[in-house]
């Protein structure tokens, strides 16, 4: 019998490649499904098996985090191997404009699912998908020892949610483990993410659809990786003999104009030409510079990042082409990358 999964945020970047990854591996993967008067399930749907067919391996379940009782039930029915814990209201910039709601999902969500397992009284291992977020103001490069200082309401909830993880290991001995995952992207990166805003606008600036791309603070430092990596990093998380925390990252810094240019020139565009200041995306406190140390997931987990910003910068731009050509020529456009 292979294992079974429970994925909050499954409809996210992070949640679809993981529920991949996972049914890949032979599990029969669960996954939470917040209420949405539109479709919310476009990155599920290479994988989407519907309720009416037979032995399916991914299953869909309306709730929300901030429903604890919907989670108690949940964990009750499901009783799964593995939970990871990905659903977030994730955006910094959106953090500081909804604070309260930011804790209640982004933090507090964190909690009522642990008490949630321990309710149910299920014998599961739980990710937390912590974030380098966290780190904030901390100069770099940042590992697992490095201090917490958070600069925004989502990286305080982040913190909250860390603290809780790591509680619930101590006090009632739950494989809990954390993820401080640093930035990472993909084809299916939220379109108002920096790198995706702007391959998307790449692409469409090259067809003739936009000719502006108003961006806030292009000096901020990250360190981006591929999101398929990354994933693959929470799975070996959770088959360790012991749980622990553990920093992913690339160690590669770039700034936001570093990113900006490689995207820009892989579609054939000086980004100097297109690209105008809105004061409207800097945030009240910016966090400058992330940079990753991840040696204990390589000594550890034997997790090694192949893909580097720029690559990333590239594949990006390359399906935004791909996607809207796709989407011009009136084809379906699938997300299958
Ligand atoms: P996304 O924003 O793409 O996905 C977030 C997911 O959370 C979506 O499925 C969303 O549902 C779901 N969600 C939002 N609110 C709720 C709620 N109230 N109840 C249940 N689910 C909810 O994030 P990513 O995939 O990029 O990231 C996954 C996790 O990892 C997040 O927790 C994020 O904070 C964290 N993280 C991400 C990093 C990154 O660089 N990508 C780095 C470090 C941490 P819907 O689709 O309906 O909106
Ligand atoms: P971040 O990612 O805040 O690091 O959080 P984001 O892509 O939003 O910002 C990265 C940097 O780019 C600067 N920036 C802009 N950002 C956005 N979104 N839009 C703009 O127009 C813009 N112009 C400049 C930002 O100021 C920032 O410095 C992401 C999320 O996925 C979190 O959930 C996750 O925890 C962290 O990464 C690690």
């Amino acid at each position: 019998m292979g294992k079974t999964a429970l994925i909050t945020g499954v409809t996210g970047q992070d949640g679809s490649y993981l529920a991949e990854l996972l049914l890949s591996k032979g599990y029969t993967v669960h996954g939470l499904l917040r209420r949405s008067s539109s479709f919310n399930t476009e990155r599920l749907d290479h994988i989407y098996q519907g309720p009416q067919e037979p032995g399916r391996t991914l299953v869909l379940h309306h709730a929300d985090l901030s429903d604890g009782v919907a989670l108690v039930n949940l964990l009750r029915e499901i009783a799964p191997d593995e939970v990871y814990n990905l659903g977030a209201q994730s955006h910094v910039r959106v953090s500081f404009d909804a604070p309260m709601y930011t804790g209640d999902v982004t933090g507090l969500g964190t909690l009522r699912l642990l008490e949630a397992i321990r309710a149910a009284g299920v014998d599961t291992r739980i990710y937390q998908a912590s974030s380098s977020e966290m780190f904030g103001a901390a100069p770099p490069p940042q590992n697992e020892r490095t201090p917490f200082h958070p600069r925004s309401p989502y990286g305080c909830a982040k913190v909250y949610g860390y603290w809780s993880t790591v509680n619930y290991r101590e006090a009632y001995g739950l494989f809990a483990v954390n993820g401080i995952l640093f930035n990472h992207e993909s084809p299916r990166r939220g379109e108002t993410f920096v790198t995706r805003k702007i391959t998307r606008a790449v692409a469409r600036i090259r067809a003739g659809l936009q000719d502006r791309l108003y961006l806030g603070n292009l000096d901020a430092v990250r360190d981006w990786g591929y999101a398929p990596e990354y994933v693959e990093a929470m799975w070996l998380m959770l088959q360790r003999d012991e749980p622990d925390d553990y920093v992913v990252a690339t160690g590669v810094p770039a700034t936001v104009r570093d990113f900006l240019r490689a995207a820009f020139a892989a579609g054939g565009l000086d980004w100097s030409e297109h690209v105008r200041f809105d004061p409207k995306y800097e945030r009240p406190s910016e966090v400058d510079a992330l940079v990753g140390d991840a040696s204990k997931a390589r000594e550890l987990l034997n997790w090694r990042p192949e893909v580097r910003w720029r690559e990333l910068a590239e594949l990006m731009v390359e399906a935004d082409i791909a996607a809207l050509d796709a989407e011009l020529s009136g084809a379906r456009v699938r997300i299958d990358r």
